[in-house]
């Protein structure tokens, strides 16, 4: 290789490769590498010295008419073609050594390379050149090249000829004796899915889904259906059941609501309604609890019973007391067939559970179905409502009035159970 190719090549390809080895040479043999840096240093400074003094010795200046010229070269120092006509390669359209080799600056095409020193050239010209010389300013600072390598003077591999950066300076930025350019970027999070035992430095982290390992499968599932044991939805399918739940995963017993109510318990069932075994006559607030009357008399011809005694606890006449009243009659009456025991004994429609009503509860099936047109009540029925030793309380179905009758009267029976 020519001097001057050196010089062109040391800008584009040697220093750069060279630089791109220092971190090799220096960790390898630092005095290798001071020694390599010093003597391309001083090749350099031979090639300027050189250069300059051919041209200071050689001040010949040119003048370039349009068309064809013939110049000869006159530095002692050959040099690339480009470099050397960079201030002029404008006005030039081709320029031919004597074996037809041609620079042509348009297409940024050199076949020529180096002017060699005493030899001729034809140049064409599409403009005048009034003057020009071969000199080392022209050479040196309009011709640009490049010089790769690291440009940070406090990094151990500066490189005092680079003027431009490659990125190569090996820097310890965050201290940890490990240089920037060798750090590895990562997770350092032995717990996250992409952790890189390797990294040096911070990287995001990326963790699983709650309930899943870094493949996404499930860290717990019992019965291996892909679905993790913590996201498992019980439930029944049939769309009928209180525990319906179309999403279900884990079948389990399905739960229906009782006959007559919702699966929240409430009644489903309005006064007048004929279920649990009679006509509702009275549910309660909050609709969970009522009370139904028999559909037909259980007696149009019956005492209360046991005239002359105060029969204890069967004075109430609230709604909900008819049973106790009941059981206390029955209790402490040993008569038979009295209203109380009539209803007591009574087995209809599957149920068992019957009793006489209290004046209060006695009312309100009058209000609520008769006067309503309903159950088929005629003249005068007894309560379990208890007034004194000779009397009880009775009700007339025809208007409605309340009052107390001997307890040796035949009067109606009609008996009511709750639910
Ligand atoms: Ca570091
Ligand atoms: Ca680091
Ligand atoms: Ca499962
Ligand atoms: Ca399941």
């Amino acid at each position: 290789m020519k001097r001057c190719c050196l010089l062109i090549a040391f800008g584009c390809h040697f220093f750069a490769s060279v630089a791109q080895d220092i971190s090799q040479y220096y960790l390898a043999d630092s005095a290798e590498y001071i020694s390599t840096l010093e003597q391309l240093l001083s090749e350099q400074e031979t090639y300027f010295i050189s250069l300059i003094d051919s041209v200071a010795n050689s001040p010949i200046d040119i003048s370039l008419s349009e068309g064809w010229n013939n110049i000869g070269y006159p530095l002692k120092s050959p040099i690339n073609v480009a470099a050397a006509l960079y201030p002029i390669h404008q006005n030039i359209e081709v320029i031919k050594d004597n074996e037809g080799h041609v620079y042509i600056p348009q297409f940024a095409f050199n076949g020529i390379g180096d002017f060699t020193p005493g030899l001729g050239y034809q140049i064409k010209m599409n403009n005048a050149v009034a003057s020009f010389s071969f000199t080392t300013e022209n050479i040196a600072v309009n011709y640009l090249f490049e010089i790769e390598g690291c440009t940070e003077p406090t990094a151990p591999n500066y490189w005092p000829l680079a003027n431009k950066d490659d990125g190569s300076c090996l820097i310890d930025t965050d201290n940890d004796l490990i240089y920037d350019t060798d750090e590895i970027q990562g997770c350092q999070d032995g717990n996250a899915c992409n952790y890189d035992p390797l990294a040096t430095d911070a990287g995001e982290c990326l963790y699983p889904v709650p309930g899943y390992d870094c493949n996404d499968n499930c860290i717990n599932d019992s019965d291996g259906d892909l679905i993790c044991d913590e996201f498992e939805i019980e439930g029944c399918l049939d769309i009928n059941a209180c525990n319906y739940n179309e999403n279900t995963t884990e079948l389990i017993e399905c739960v229906y609501a009782e006959n007559y109510y919702d699966c929240d318990d409430i009644l489903t069932v309005e006064i007048g309604d004929e279920v649990f075994g009679g006509i509702v006559f009275y549910m309660s607030e909050d609709l969970k609890t009522g009370l139904v009357v028999s559909t037909n008399d259980q007696s149009n011809s019956a005492n209360w019973g046991c005239q002359g005694n105060l029969i204890d606890g069967a004075n109430n006449d609230q709604i909900g007391s008819g049973l106790q009243n009941t059981l206390n009659i029955i209790s402490d009456c040993s008569q038979n067939n009295i209203a109380a025991k009539i209803c007591s004994e009574l087995t209809r429609n599957g149920y068992d559970d019957w009793y006489l009503p209290s004046k209060g509860e006695l009312n309100l099936i009058y209000t609520n179905l008769h006067s309503q047109g309903l159950g088929n009540f005629s003249s005068i029925y007894w309560s379990s409502s208890q007034y004194s030793d000779f009397f009880a309380w009775i009700q007339n179905f025809n208007g409605g009035s309340q009052n107390y009758d001997g307890k040796y009267a035949n009067r109606q029976v009609r008996a009511v159970r709750s639910f």
